[in-house]
């Protein structure tokens, strides 16, 4: 075993442990990233026959996740690398699946490592925010508010570290039925923040 490799066995137990987040190749030491491609946002983007006709060319990756996860209990923290790729749907940037926490009362905080990005965020009561994720950009994600990452690079990678409370889960429920109440389009070539017509307030769901 290398010093560069992360073990079950370390990953499982509470001693202490270090792992190596490469920041030149984007990855983990030792860690086998979780893929999303498109297909897994369905319903997400405005434009659905630009989606469809991007997946009847194939199902193209849109982010890979480094997930250092612990056990989901008390005091523990995940954390891990993300890399999402530059592209659009129609006018709309690839961006994450995006959740609230399953735990609602569980926050996150971000560190952007490369590229250009947004990140949507949202309460269930349809309160909203949106910051951006340049280089050195730590963002903090309030316990109850939804995420999202939405890289609005022409080129290059968004890459960012994240860490929250390993116990919060994901809760994609809501994300699903109805998207975030903003979206991230382009605009005469520069991101812009748009109303998501989907959207409902909470009292009309
Ligand atoms: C962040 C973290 C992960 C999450 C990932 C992808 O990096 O919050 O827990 O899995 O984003 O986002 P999503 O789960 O919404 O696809
Ligand atoms: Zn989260």
């Amino acid at each position: 075993m290398t010093t560069q490799q992360i073990t079950t066995q370390q990953m499982t137990t509470q001693q202490p442990f270090t792992f190596f987040l490469n920041q030149f190749e984007a990855r983990i030491e030792g860690v086998e990233p979780l893929v999303r491609r498109l297909s897994s946002l369905r319903g997400q983007f405005l434009d659905q026959s630009a989606f469809d006709a991007i997946l009847a060319q194939g199902d193209p990756m849109l982010y890979k996740v480094y997930a250092v996860d612990r056990p989901g209990v008390d005091g523990e923290l995940s954390s891990g690398l993300t890399i999402l790729h530059p592209g659009k749907v129609g006018d709309e940037y690839f961006m994450t699946k995006g959740h609230f926490h399953a735990v609602l009362e569980t926050g996150e905080v971000y560190y952007c490592l490369g590229g250009r990005g947004m990140m949507v965020m949202e309460t269930p009561e349809g309160d909203w925010h949106v910051a951006e994720m340049t280089p050195g950009a730590v963002v903090y994600v309030p316990p109850r508010w939804a995420h999202r990452s939405v890289n609005v690079s022409i080129a290059e990678d968004l890459v960012f570290f994240w860490v929250y409370p390993a116990n919060a889960g994901h809760d994609y429920g809501a994300i699903e039925r109805q998207g975030f109440r903003k979206l991230i389009v382009a605009q005469e070539g520069a991101p812009a923040i748009v109303d998501n017509p989907r959207w409902l307030p909470p009292a009309q769901r």
